[in-house]
C-alpha cells in the first residue's frame, strides 16, 4: 500500500531569507524528540543541500540522518510548497517507507511575504518566520505570509537594539493585522522557543 502524507502531520516553515528558518528547526526539532515524538525535517532549497546538511550536522546523534532531506526545488522555493507539492509529498512519502509511525513531518522553505505561503495539501500548519533586523514595520506591512500563517514568528529579538528596530511597535502592528498569534524568539538562546513548541503542538499533534 502507498503511504501518503495524510499518514503524518505536517508543518510548514516559511519567512525571507536569513530571518531564522534553520535556526528555529535547530531549536524546536530536539524539544519535540524529547516530547518522544519521531520528526522528519525538509529543507526546500533552490540549488543545493546546504540548510540540509547543516542540519544533519547540528542534529549529530539526536535525529537519524535520513530523517533529514533537502530538495532541490530548481525553481522558485514557493513553486515547490505551492503551486506543485509533488516534490516534497514524495519526500514525505519516502520517509514514511521507513518509518511508518513517524509523527510530524517539518517543511523549510524561504520566501517573501507573497510567496512563501504552503498548499494546504504540503502543510496543515504554518509557521512564518521574520526577522526584527528587517525592519520593525513588517508586520504594518502585512502580505499574506505574516497575515495568514498559523503562527507568526519575529525572530532575533536581540537584534532590536542594534538597528533601531521597536519590539513594542512589532507587537502592536502583529495584534492589528493578525487574528492569530505570535511569538517572539532569539534562537540563540532558544528563548521563546518553548511557546512555539506549545503553539505547534496545540495546532497539530493535539487538533
Ligand atoms: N542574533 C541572532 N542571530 C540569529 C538568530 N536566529 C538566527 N540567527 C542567525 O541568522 C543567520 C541566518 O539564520 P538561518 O537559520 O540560516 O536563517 P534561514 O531563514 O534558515 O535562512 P535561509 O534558509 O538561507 O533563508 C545565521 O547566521 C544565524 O546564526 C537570532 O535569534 N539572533
Ligand atoms: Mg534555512
Amino acid at each position: 500500500m502507498s503511504l501518503t502524507h495524510r499518514d503524518v502531520a505536517t508543518v510548514g516553515v516559511g519567512g525571507p531569507v536569513g530571518s531564522g528558518k534553520t535556526s528555529l528547526l535547530a531549536e524546536l526539532v530536539p524539544r519535540l524528540r524529547d516530547d518522544g515524538l519521531e520528526v522528519g525535517v525538509i529543507a526546500n532549497d533552490i540549488l543545493t543541500q546546504e540548510d540540509a546538511n547543516a542540519l544533519r550536522e547540528r542534529f549529530d546523534g539526536v535525529v537519524p540522518p535520513d530523517l533529514v532531506a533537502g530538495v532541490e526545488t530548481g525553481a522558485c522555493p514557493h513553486t515547490g510548497i505551492r503551486e506543485d507539492p509533488s516534490m516534497n509529498l514524495a519526500q514525505i512519502d519516502a520517509f514514511l517507507e521507513d518509518y511508518p509511525d513517524l509523527d510530524l513531518v517539518l517543511v523549510e522553505s524561504g520566501g517573501d511575504n507573497l510567496a512563501a505561503t504552503f498548499n494546504p495539501e504540503l502543510a496543515d500548519y504554518s509557521l512564518y518566520v521574520i526577522s526584527v533586523a528587517e525592519g520593525d514595520d513588517i508586520p504594518r506591512k502585512r502580505g499574506p505570509g505574516v497575515v495568514d500563517c498559523d503562527l507568526l514568528v519575529v525572530n532575533k529579538t536581540d537584534l532590536a537594539e542594534h538597528v533601531g528596530a521597536d519590539l513594542g511597535t512589532i507587537e502592536r502592528d502583529a495584534r492589528t493585522v493578525r487574528d492569530g498569534p505570535f511569538v517572539m524568539t532569539n534562537c540563540k538562546t532558544g528563548e521563546g522557543v518553548d511557546s512555539v513548541l506549545d503553539h505547534v503542538r496545540k495546532g497539530v499533534l493535539f487538533a
